[in-house]
């Protein structure tokens, strides 16, 4: 690491969740160069480690009038560079609950003009500022905050871990190769032999197969990170709102023999086999006339596009006709799909047209019979089965600059096949490498890093 870049101000926040009556401790963080001398101010201490950096030490916070105190604490100090942000920081680790940390804090930034309260994130803004951790890794500890389940947890971890800049820079540096080797032919083309586009050409699309298995892993991730959404969609009375009971383990929806009984979206979010899941039940489509139910089975078309995966039900006793088939029909063609026979008690299995049990699940919802079959369909037609090949989860934001980048190097391709000229490929593959510093963060904007740093909570 270069330097530390110490901003004027010194920054606090409670960087621990606190709530009344839940968790022993809160803790208050302190980061910049008038930490520790401001926290002298208000902590009394006979500890003969007192200000120690990288010690724990004991003592108590005075109130502003003598011999008063508001609370006993644990103080560590952790001098520069050697802390989270590379600034000096300190810890006051008080009691539990809201009032006394935040009476804390309030004698904290009432003892110097200098000490303010952080904004959202501004300690993770202030590591990556000063070097400790890229982009992508102060990411990642906005993600492992925020996550919900264990996996979504471990791809953060390894996220924070630099994973994530890792695998970008190993990107980056084939195209610097590739970037090095064009541009001392652009300077001094006669000592070259000719250009070898086949090799080129060949070196560009195993970066590009790269980027591809990046992008694709990422969907994946992202059903880990935020969640399937599942819309169950058929005619009605077919059992739609009784899967949603079953998965839910939950009257959570009317169930009837009436034909039209749900009218309203119903959305019930679960998580099954540790993958947050979203199921939305719909009203069941039918031609009518009735006002309600119209709007009722409009909302469901809308939930087919809202929706990551659709489940076709149909009643076996009906069989599949023609109506399922133009509903199918009108399913857009990148959403995951799995169709469901239903009321499989019903029938007799002989009985069933073979052409529909290709691709299609049989179940008796009623009866319990066939829910393991149909949650694992979910999972590996989601990809989700071979978990242990994802090991990053990408955001937005890094998949937008992967994304562009793969499109200057399909343009590099273009150069090449329509024999434009050579220095073209030179600035195609520098703005690709510089979509590439993007995520990482060597390509900054004011404007970027507060966007990203904003989402964060205050005293991170
Ligand atoms: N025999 C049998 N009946 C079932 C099965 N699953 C659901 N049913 C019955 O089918 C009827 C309709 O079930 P619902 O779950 O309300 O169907 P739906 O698709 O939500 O219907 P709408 O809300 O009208 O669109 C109810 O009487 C259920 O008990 C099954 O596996 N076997
Ligand atoms: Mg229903």
């Amino acid at each position: 690491m270069d330097s530390i870049v110490t901003t004027e101000d010194t920054i606090a926040a409670i960087a621990s969740a606190i709530s009344i009556g839940k968790g022993g401790v809160a803790i208050i963080r302190v980061s910049g160069k008038d930490s520790i001398n401001s926290c002298k101010k208000i902590v009394q201490t006979k500890s003969k480690y007192a200000w120690e950096s990288h010690r724990v030490f004991y003592g108590f916070i005075k109130e502003n009038k003598q011999n008063k105190f508001i609370d006993e604490v644990l103080i560590l100090v952790m001098k520069s560079p050697n802390s989270f942000t590379g600034e000096d920081v300190v810890e006051l680790h008080c009691h539990g609950g809201i009032i006394i940390v935040n009476k804390v804090l309030k004698r904290l930034l009432s003892c110097n003009s200098r000490v303010r309260l952080a904004n959202p994130g501004e300690f993770s803004q202030r590591a990556f500022l000063n070097g400790k951790i890229d982009l992508t890794q102060a990411e990642s500890i906005n993600q492992l905050i925020n996550a919900s389940n264990t996996r979504s947890a471990e791809l953060a971890f390894s996220g924070i871990q630099g994973e994530i800049k890792k695998k970008i820079n190993d990107i980056k540096n084939d195209l610097i190769n590739q970037l090095c080797e064009i541009e001392a032919r652009v300077d001094f083309e006669e000592d070259f032999t000719d250009f070898d586009y086949t090799k080129y050409l060949k070196k560009i699309k195993k970066v590009k197969e790269k980027i591809e298995l990046l992008i694709e892993n990422a969907k994946r991730n992202s059903y880990i990170h935020n969640g399937i959404s599942i819309a169950l969609i058929g005619k009605t009375n077919v059992g739609k709102s009784s899967l949603l009971n079953l998965l839910a383990k939950k009257e959570k929806a009317i169930v009837t023999n009436i034909p039209g009984t749900t009218r309203d979206v119903i959305e019930v979010n679960l998580t099954i086999n540790d993958i947050p899941m979203k199921i939305i039940d719909t009203a069941g489509i039918r031609e009518t006339h009735e006002q309600i139910e119209s709007i009722g089975i409009k909302k469901s078309f809308g939930k087919i596009k809202e929706s990551d995966f659709i489940i076709y039900i149909y009643s076996l006793e009906e069989g599949f006709n023609e109506e399922d088939k133009k509903i199918i029909e009108e399913i857009p063609k990148d959403k995951l799909i799995t169709i469901l026979g239903n009321k499989k008690d019903l029938i007799d299995r002989k009985n069933i047209n073979s052409n529909e049990l290709k691709n299609t699940i049989l179940m008796s919802i009623k009866h319990n019979d066939g829910e393991r079959l149909l949650i694992d369909t979910i999972i590996k037609k989601c990809g989700l089965k071979q978990v242990e090949n994802i090991n990053i989860f990408l955001n937005e934001r890094h998949l937008t600059n992967l994304s562009a980048c793969l499109s200057n190097l399909n343009d590099t391709d273009e150069i090449i096949k329509n024999k434009l000229p050579f220095d073209l490929l030179s600035i195609e593959l520098r703005d690709g490498i510089q979509n590439l510093s993007k995520i990482t963060g060597q390509e900054l904007t004011e404007e970027l890093l507060d966007n990203i740093f904003s989402k964060f909570c205050i005293g991170k």
